[in-house]
Formats: C-alpha cells, structure tokens, sequence
C-alpha cells in the first residue's frame, strides 16, 4: 500500500473558477485594448477551451475564425502580435485577481491547510502562466502561501502543454516522488489525461465548463471538495461515508492504488 505524501494540483478550474470569472474577461479586454472586435462569450470561450495555453487558444481563434485578419504594422508576425495580447492579458488577469474577483472553489482553502497540519507536501501543476498562479494565491491565501508549495510546476517550463503528461512528470520529478505516493487533482479531461499518464491517481473537481466530459480514468468525480456544512456531491467513484474532502480520504484513495 503506498503511503500518501503529496497532492498535486491543477489551477484553472480546480483551485478556482478562474476560466470563467478571470481568463476570459481578461482575454477581451486584451482585444478591445488592441483596437479588436473579438469578444469571447462564456459558450465561446468553453469551446476554446479544449485548447490548453492562452497563447495557443488566441492562435486556434485566429486560425478558425479569423481569415481575414490583418496583423498590425508594428508587429513582425503573428506570433509577436500574440504574444503582445498575452502579456496585456495576463495583466488584466492580475488585476482581477487582485480585486478579488476570483474566490477559491469550495473546501480548497480548508483541504491545503489540513494538509499542510498533517505533513502532506503539496505541488502544483498547472499550464497558466507562472505570474496568474502566484496573484491567484496571493490574493487569496496570502503572500506566504507560495511557500507551501513544494513545486509549482507552470505555463512554458515545459515543452508541451496538457493533455501531454510534462507538466506533471516536472513536478514528480522536482517532488523526487514517484506517482503512487501522490494525488492529482484536476478539472478537465486534457488535465486528467495528463496527470493519469504519469500514473498518477487523479481526483476531478467539475464545473460548469467540464461536467460534461469524460472522466472515466478518474479514481474519484465530485462536484467539488465540499465543505463540512456543504457537503460535496459524489459524480462516479468510493467516498466511503465522507461527506467532504479531507486527508483521510486521500490517503484512502492513494493506499488503494494499484
Ligand atoms: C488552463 C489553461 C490556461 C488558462 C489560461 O490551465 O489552459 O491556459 O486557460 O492561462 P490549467 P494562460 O492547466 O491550470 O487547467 O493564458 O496563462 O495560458
């Protein structure tokens, strides 16, 4: 039985609703800003989502949906020109972030502090850029929070982005733990597709983006990590009687790794 000693977490989607709330506002003032009429609407914006990286999204927008575009004069190519909107995006997102326009999702501040208390290392493994992580936490854990975690593994560190498996095999390998003493934690099936691919076992939270997606790899599907007052609704997988996600759990699941 293998003994848990780290969760692993994806970011968009699963610490917080950040694709909705964050992302996409911060994609479109991006466009406006740039003098472009591009504005992605929630469905819109749900169907680019099957795109991992803000980069590679704008570009499948271009390349689906713009044909007549024109790249501005004072960009050398369309790769600069995007990475120009990225950057004004990114700190859009900041912002927002800072403005508390983005919560954490149910039970994630309660789950991290448990573990911390009982000496489970966390990572996280995320494809958003490192700067978005760190205003994420900041404002809303705290300065110091970005110390509790052991990695954070994020954005182009790695060479390709979910559902290829780097972005987690970087923050194993940087944990210096193999996957059965690990959980992952993810939102969509390019992220489970991901992490499952390096063996880990892989608990998804849904949302209104993702619940329609196949989680079948999954080890465990809930609504979200609940609350001991609000109780998380189990989608597919053994909770046992737990009415929240808690350590105890975890460490359930990861001892019944096979
Ligand atoms: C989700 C992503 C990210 C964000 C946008 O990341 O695909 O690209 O949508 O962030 P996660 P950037 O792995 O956390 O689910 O614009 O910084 O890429």
């Amino acid at each position: 039985m293998a003994a848990l000693k780290a969760l692993i977490f994806d970011v968009d989607g699963t610490l917080a609703e950040t694709e909705r709330d964050g992302h996409r506002p911060a994609f479109n003032q991006a466009f406006a800003d740039a003098g472009l009429d591009w504005q992605w609407s929630e469905e819109r914006y749900g169907e680019l989502l099957e795109v991992s990286g803000g980069k590679e999204r704008i570009l499948a927008f271009v390349q689906q949906s713009q044909p007549n575009f024109v790249l501005p004069v004072q960009f050398a190519d369309l790769t600069a020109f995007i990475k120009h909107l990225h950057a004004t995006k990114t700190t859009y997102y900041k912002q927002y972030a800072a403005a508390g326009k983005i919560p954490l999702r149910p039970g994630v501040e309660r789950l991290l502090n448990e573990a911390r208390e009982k000496g489970v290392r966390l990572a996280i493994a995320t494809t958003t850029t490192p700067a978005n992580v760190q205003a994420l936490l900041e404002n809303t854990l705290g300065t110091q929070s970005l110390d509790w975690f052991d990695v954070i593994a994020a954005g182009d560190m790695v060479p390709q982005k979910k559902p290829a498996p780097d972005i987690f095999e970087y923050a194993l390998a940087h944990l210096q733990l193999p996957p059965e003493n690990c959980l992952g934690f993810e939102d969509t099936n390019n992220g489970l597709r991901s992490a499952t691919q390096t063996g880990l076992k892989t608990v998804v939270t849904v949302n209104d983006y993702t619940r329609q997606q196949d989680f079948s790899q999954a080890a465990l599907v809930i609504s979200d990590f609940g609350e001991p007052n609000v109780p998380f609704k189990v989608i597919s997988g053994q909770v046992g009687d737990a009415r929240y996600f808690d350590i105890e759990l975890a460490r359930a699941l990861c001892e019944a790794y096979e």
